[in-house]
């Protein structure tokens, strides 16, 4: 069985990762205009790098919990069968075990150049960052995707999207797109669609199926 695995920042949050959009989360705290634009950074790189330098040190004093650890459990069992696809740019899918991971919006652990297009593994602060390691040109810049820019490796999560037989989406909020259609992309193409989430998403209407509760709880029950 060909399973695709949509995880969104609710799957971490039970790690203590904030989310964007629930009451404290990021967006609370920060104009999206202003930290998750390319327009935001040319403005004023300096605030953007704070935002980013603190998640990424914020990263480092958490851990993968149980609904992290039950998909890695789950890759072990199904092998090429599973492909995660997370929006989250942080490493606990990784960190859990899980090895076939898509990081279509990119990763906090990376850097990016804006000359040659370099992604170095970067775990230092970016504000006052050294030339690009590999062509010792321009700035670097945290290595996600903003608003208005191009998710990574669209066309290997629509072939993996368009190919499965179960479309499962874990905490994600359905506000952002393109990740926000795939499951009406699932559904039109054959798979059984399933949600998990704290509540109804904006797109709860389009699953076949909506669990409630925390994911840390209904991964785990789905796995076993
Ligand atoms: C729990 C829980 C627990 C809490 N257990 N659950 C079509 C229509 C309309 C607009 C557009 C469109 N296509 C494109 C757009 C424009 C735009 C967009 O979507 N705008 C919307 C605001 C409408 N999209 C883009 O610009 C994208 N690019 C693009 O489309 O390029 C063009 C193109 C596409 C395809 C082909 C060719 C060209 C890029 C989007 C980039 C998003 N970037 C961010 C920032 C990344 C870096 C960073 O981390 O700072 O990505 S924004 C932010 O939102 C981040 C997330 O990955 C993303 C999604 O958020 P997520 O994960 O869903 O989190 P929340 O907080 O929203 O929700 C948390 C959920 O968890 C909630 O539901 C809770 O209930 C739940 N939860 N605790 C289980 N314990």
């Amino acid at each position: 069985m060909r399973v695709v695995v949509l995880t969104g920042a609710g799957i971490s949050a039970e790690s203590g990762v904030r989310t964007f959009r629930d009451a404290g989360g990021l967006w609370e705290g920060h104009d999206v205009e202003d930290v998750a634009t390319p327009e935001g950074f040319t403005r004023d790189p300096e605030l953007v790098h704070r935002f980013y330098d603190a998640r990424r040190r914020a990263l480092t004093l958490v851990g993968p919990n149980p609904a992290h650890r039950a998909l890695a459990a789950l890759e072990e069992a199904l092998g090429e069968e599973l492909l995660v696809v997370t929006q989250n740019v942080d490493d606990l899918h990784e960190r859990a075990g899980s090895r076939r991971v898509v990081h279509m919006h990119g990763e906090l652990r990376r850097a990016r150049c804006e000359a040659c297009g370099a992604r170095p593994a970067w775990d230092a602060d970016l504000l006052d960052a050294p030339p690009c390691p590999a062509c010792g040109r321009a700035r670097l810049r945290p290595d996600v995707v903003w608003f208005g820019e191009v998710p990574y490796e669209l066309d290997r999560i629509h072939a993996a999207v368009t190919g499965c037989d179960l479309f499962v989406a874990v905490g994600t909020s359905g506000a952002v797109y393109p990740a926000a259609g795939y499951v009406a992309l699932a559904a039109s193409s054959g798979a059984r669609t399933l949600e998990l989430n704290l509540e109804p998403s904006e797109v709860s209407r389009y699953f076949d199926e909506v669990r409630t509760g925390p994911a840390a709880r209904l991964v785990p029950q789905l796995v076993a």
